[in-house]
């Protein structure tokens, strides 16, 4: 049998996309000051910057987008995307959002109180900004294993460490804890898992004191997928059973429907607290729209809608982490140092180890992003010193032990030829890594830096 399965998927509509020169990319990211965030989408050859709202949608999610009913409240799509969503993630309750970070927005500043805690199994950029926003004090709670790229053989990476949750509890009692952030998956350690067992172990743990678990369900099908491959008792479930117990333990999420739900757009916060929905009722009218719109078209409701029910098929699931498993393996034959075991939405290049001559100070991940598309027009994305930022408190870099480029694989939008494009083009930048010079800041923005920030070779 074929190792690696073909996509699952016939091609019906292309979308061209052409070589970039030599002189075209050298300019490019000259003009974007070293920052693949600032490259132009014409210019990149290759996009794996994110998975975010960068999906391939289906026939039936385009044609899905002809019966939006764009009625100002009650739209029908609404109703599908709640009857959907209740299927799938069994929470009570459901508010749309334009995207994950507005689904945040309306969850920290309901939930925390200036002095509050919220643990958590490893930052996200936005999540953190929004409970730091809220006075809250991010701590992270994530397995020691998490932070160590090369142990390739724990399954479940994404994993609460226990004992530094219980800690935290025992140091600020559970009355400053309004919630658990719990990422299934992770998305800075690697895109690594959480498995069944932990998930149950924390939301007992949680629970007992008081404290709510809300999901970052932002990549939770992925999740459902290494539970299915990697943990006793699941292997003959399914991957739309394996969700919806995930999601059982806990009380509430917030989802950036732009990665997992297969859209170009969209998001929605979910809780069981009555009092809680309503108090979120009139916190979105304020920022997003209407509650049964929430900032989203109707038409983008039913794709999202659509594309919840897809995600949880086994084969879209299953090519989509073999895809990125190939990617790896293909690496990893050259000796290019990752994050293993292999994630699920992408591949983490381990960047002080690709480039040993620089210092962690010297931006090893924004450099060595710069540099794969300076020499094959593929865009990645730095996920290191730059994305975690500074200390709200001391002003202080944050210094991450993963200093990591993020080689993103969009949902069903590049074959496995596209994969040995990419592989090829690492592989050769890696023979010739001694090449690549550090960076520093030029600008620097105040917050979430990495976005907008501008660098110059040092
Ligand atoms: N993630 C990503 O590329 C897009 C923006 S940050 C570069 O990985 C998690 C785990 C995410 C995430 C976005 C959000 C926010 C929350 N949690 O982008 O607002 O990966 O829809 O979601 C990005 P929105």
């Amino acid at each position: 049998m074929t190792k690696f399965m073909p996509e699952p998927f016939k091609i019906k509509s292309v979308e061209p996309m052409y070589f970039i020169s030599d002189e075209r990319r050298e300019a490019a990211i000259q003009e974007a000051g070293f920052n693949t965030f600032l490259l132009k989408s014409k210019d990149c050859y290759i996009d794996l910057l994110t998975d975010s709202g960068t999906s391939a949608m289906s026939d039936k999610q385009w044609a899905g987008l002809m019966v939006g009913d764009e009625a100002y409240a009650g739209s029908e799509n609404f109703y599908h995307l709640e009857e959907v969503v209740k299927e799938h993630f069994g929470f009570k309750h459901l508010i749309p959002t334009h995207q994950g970070r507005g689904a945040e927005n309306i969850l920290s500043t309901l939930t925390i109180k200036p002095g509050d805690y919220v643990p958590g199994n490893m930052y996200f950029t936005t999540t953190r900004f929004h409970q730091e926003r809220n006075g809250a004090t991010f701590v992270d709670v994530i397995c020691d294993e998490a932070h160590n790229p090369d142990l390739a053989d724990v399954p479940f990476k994404g994993n609460v460490d226990l004992a530094k949750l219980q800690k935290l509890i025992d140091e600020v009692g559970g009355d400053k804890i309004p919630y658990i952030c719990l990422a299934v998956t992770v998305n800075l350690a690697g895109g690594q898992p959480v498995s069944m067992a932990n998930i149950k172990a924390v939301s007992e743990l949680c629970h007992k004191h008081g404290i709510q678990v809300m999901y970052d369900a932002t990549r939770c099908v992925e999740n459902a997928y290494f539970i299915k491959e990697r943990e006793a008792g699941f292997e003959d479930k399914s991957i739309k059973e394996i969700l919806f117990e995930m999601f059982s333990y806990g009380d509430g999420c917030t989802m950036s429907g732009k990665k997992d739900c297969l859209t170009n757009n969209g998001g929605f916060l979910c809780v069981n607290d009555d009092e809680l929905f309503a108090e979120a009722k009139g916190m979105v009218v304020q920022f997003e729209g209407m509650p049964s719109y929430g900032g989203l078209a109707g038409r983008d409701m039913e794709a999202m809608a659509i594309g919840i029910k897809e995600s949880v098929e086994f084969d879209y699931i299953s090519h989509r982490v073999n895809q990125i498993r190939y990617l790896g393996e293909r690496l990893d034959a050259a000796g290019v140092p990752m994050v293993k075991p292999y994630g699920g939405h992408a591949i983490f290049l381990d960047a002080r180890a690709f480039l040993p001559h620089l210092d962690q100070q010297q931006l090893p991940a924004q450099a060595l992003a710069a540099a794969i598309y300076r020499t094959s027009g593929v865009r990645t994305m730095e996920r290191g010193i730059v994305s975690a930022g500074r200390d709200v408190k001391t002003g202080e870099n944050h210094v991450p032990k993963l200093e990591t480029v993020r080689l993103t694989i969009p949902r069903r939008v590049y074959t496995y030829a596209h994969m040995d494009y990419v592989a090829d083009a690492i592989i050769e930048l890696y023979k010739n890594r001694e090449s690549i010079k550090g960076l520093e800041f030029v600008f620097e923005p105040k917050v979430l830096r990495f976005f907008t920030g501008r660098f110059e070779e040092i």
